[in-house]
């Protein structure tokens, strides 16, 4: 399929290692992916589900130690420890290869070696890069198929070139003590055993497109963030695009795919997705900061998933989509998982393959059960979406799931408080990674487990970014959805509505709106979030107050909490951070501020 002799020469090397039965290059043609699923289905790899009701779509399910990310058993092999950093497991790459060597040494005997070839972010764009991953899971070949660019044309756009990222895998006996998902950044190698679950096996995704690709966003002058990307569509026919880092499940597809209340749709606003996890940002020739979406398809939660919280994620499903881990309703041949429907299950398997009904007292799908499908399944895909200029982005922002300190939103003073304010982003932990303790931690950026050099450097190339682009900056937010009442309720009615809190962003991105000045940010006044339809819910603007008011005892509290934090990184945490937590020190400690402009 290829004449590049770097290409050749690594795959021969990697089989010689693996020692496969026989060797099948990706192509990318229907004809190949076709045979690929029947084969997959005769193996009991994944089976077919109703062809009337889901046609093209598969269930599997992985092994049940085997459900979500490891992030205990995953490693930034730089050459040099503090390269690294405090919050990455370390090992030097010399010992780590000799560890994996062992491992992968005729891990394919009697096994098929796949070889895809793929291409992150549209053909022709400079933001683009070219990864080739060797496994022995034929669902990851199906997978990859829908999340990337993936066969032939991937290989024509590499050309000779040696510059793509090597991704080695196999799913060895799926031995949890020997898992392990390990990235060289100083080779562009990704190197992932003993795991079938997407988060470890995918490396086009967390692995290649955040941890390798953060690193050479470092050192190209680019962004490799955690981010999706959607575009809102003013009455006037404007867009304006967002970029927005939430950790793991904590609504990044259902934002990307939201659907404006009717107030927003009869005065004819539309969102368009760009993307639902992670953009690529690099300067354009303008000076704005433009992204892609590298992926192609959704590796989406599924449970929680309906026609009220997420339509278009839901229409995404219905055709040419791999679940895993969710219900098998053998009455008809479907799926289903806890949030779906009220309807009765009387006759279906749970994640794990066991008998299960609705009366079952356990849940029938894993809370991180998932569904892959094709961008182009999705009803409000952005006609912007495979562009190779991207799209140019007007506003960043942050979020996590507070239950109490983070109001609704804020708007940062300026870039480098934004960097700031990204730093000290924190969260509940959800199922998204295997061996969390419950409870709040910090995750900057929603980029914890994702950076692959030391964060503290990271921080740095974020506020390098801000000198690059000036007055071209984005504006920087943050949100929280997810303020409980004293029983623990959503205040905030979420989904949809969140486009009431998007707006307020983009009418201050246009200048269109005044502000407050609170003791972390500029703040809203509350009758500038519109709140027209919401009195169903019981909103009011009292309850708006109480959303956006910003708790000074609980902000001292954090303070502290990020003192903490921030002393891991040492004499490497830039000095700006000092002086922030300081003002914000200050703020905390004077009377509210003035309305501003
Ligand atoms: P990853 O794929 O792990 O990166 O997750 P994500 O950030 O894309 O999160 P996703 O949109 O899949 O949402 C995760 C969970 O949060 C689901 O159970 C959603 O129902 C829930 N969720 C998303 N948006 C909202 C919201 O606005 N309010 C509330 N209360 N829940 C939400
Ligand atoms: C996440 O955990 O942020 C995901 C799912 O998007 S995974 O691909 O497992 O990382
Ligand atoms: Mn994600």
């Amino acid at each position: 399929m290829t004449a590049n002799q770097n290409v050749l020469n690594w795959v021969e090397e990697m089989k010689s290692l693996t020692k496969p039965d026989k060797v099948v290059w990706i192509d990318g043609s229907g004809e190949q992916i076709d045979l690929l699923r029947k084969q997959a289905v005769d193996e009991g790899v994944m089976k077919p589900l109703n062809p009337e009701k889901l046609p093209g779509c598969y269930i599997h399910r992985t092994a049940v130690n085997d459900v979500a990310r490891v992030e205990h058993r995953t490693f930034i092999c730089s050459k040099k420890e503090e390269d690294a950093g405090p919050t990455n497991n370390w090992c030097a790459p010399d010992e780590m290869y000799a560890k994996l060597r062992a491992l992968f040494d005729g891990v394919m005997k009697g096994r098929t070696m796949y070889v895809i070839p793929f291409c992150m972010g549209p053909y022709g764009s400079n933001l683009s890069k070219v990864g080739i991953e060797i496994t022995d899971s034929i669902y990851v070949v199906l997978n990859m198929v829908i999340m990337a660019r993936c066969g032939q044309k991937a290989l024509e756009f590499l050309g000779d070139s040696n510059d793509f990222v090597r991704g080695l895998h196999s799913t060895g006996e799926l031995d949890d003590e020997n898992r392990y998902i390990t990235h060289f950044p100083e080779d562009n190698a990704i190197w992932s055993i003993n795991s079938g679950y997407g988060g470890n096996v995918l490396l086009g995704k967390k692995c290649f497109a955040l941890r390798i690709a953060s690193c050479q966003g470092r050192k190209e002058n680019w962004m490799a963030e955690h981010m999706l990307i959607l575009g809102i569509e003013n009455p006037q026919g404007e867009t304006t695009y967002i970029a927005a880092a939430f950790p793991s499940q904590c609504g990044k597809t259902n934002l990307a795919m939201l659907i404006p209340p009717e107030g927003y749709k009869k005065a004819g606003y539309k969102v368009w997705c760009v993307g639902d996890d992670i953009a690529w940002l690099r300067q354009g020739k303008d000076g704005r900061l433009w992204a892609i979406n590298p992926e192609t398809g959704f590796f989406g939660v599924a449970p929680g998933t309906n026609m009220k919280s997420n339509p278009n994620a839901l229409i995404s499903t219905q055709k040419d989509t791999i679940f895993a881990n969710v219900v098998h309703n053998l009455e008809d041949n479907t799926v289903w998982w806890e949030g779906l429907n009220k309807e009765p299950i009387t006759n279906a398997l749970d994640w794990k393959g066991n008998p299960w009904t609705s009366d079952s007292p356990e849940k029938g799908a894993h809370s991180n059960g998932r569904f892959t499908s094709h961008v182009s399944n999705c009803p409000c895909i952005s006609p912007e979406y495979d562009n190779p200029a991207g799209v140019p982005i007007s506003a960043i922002v942050f979020g996590g799931r507070r239950a109490k300190t983070a109001p609704l939103v804020y708007q940062a003073f300026d870039w480098e408080h934004g960097v700031f304010v990204g730093s000290i982003m924190s969260s509940e932990t959800t199922s998204a990674a295997i061996g969390l303790a419950a409870g709040v931690r910090r995750d900057p950026m929603a980029m914890l487990p994702f950076c692959g050099y030391n964060m503290a450097d990271y921080w740095r190339h974020w506020f390098d970014m801000g000198k690059l682009l000036g007055k071209n900056a984005p504006k920087i937010f943050n949100v929280n959805w997810f303020r409980t009442d004293d029983e623990g309720n959503f205040i905030w009615p979420g989904y949809g509505d969140n486009l009431r809190v998007l707006d307020w962003i983009v009418e201050r991105v246009n200048g269109k709106v005044g502000a407050v000045e609170t003791a972390i940010g500029y703040g809203p006044k509350p009758e500038n979030i519109n709140i027209d339809g919401l009195e169903k819910d019981g909103i009011t603007l009292e309850t708006i107050k109480g959303l956006l008011m910003v708790d000074k005892s609980l902000w001292k509290e954090d303070v502290n909490s990020i003192k903490q934090f921030y002393a891991k990184f040492g004499d490497r945490l830039p000095a700006q951070f000092r002086e922030q937590l300081a003002d914000l020190e200050k703020r905390l400690a004077q009377p509210p501020g003035e309305e501003v402009d």
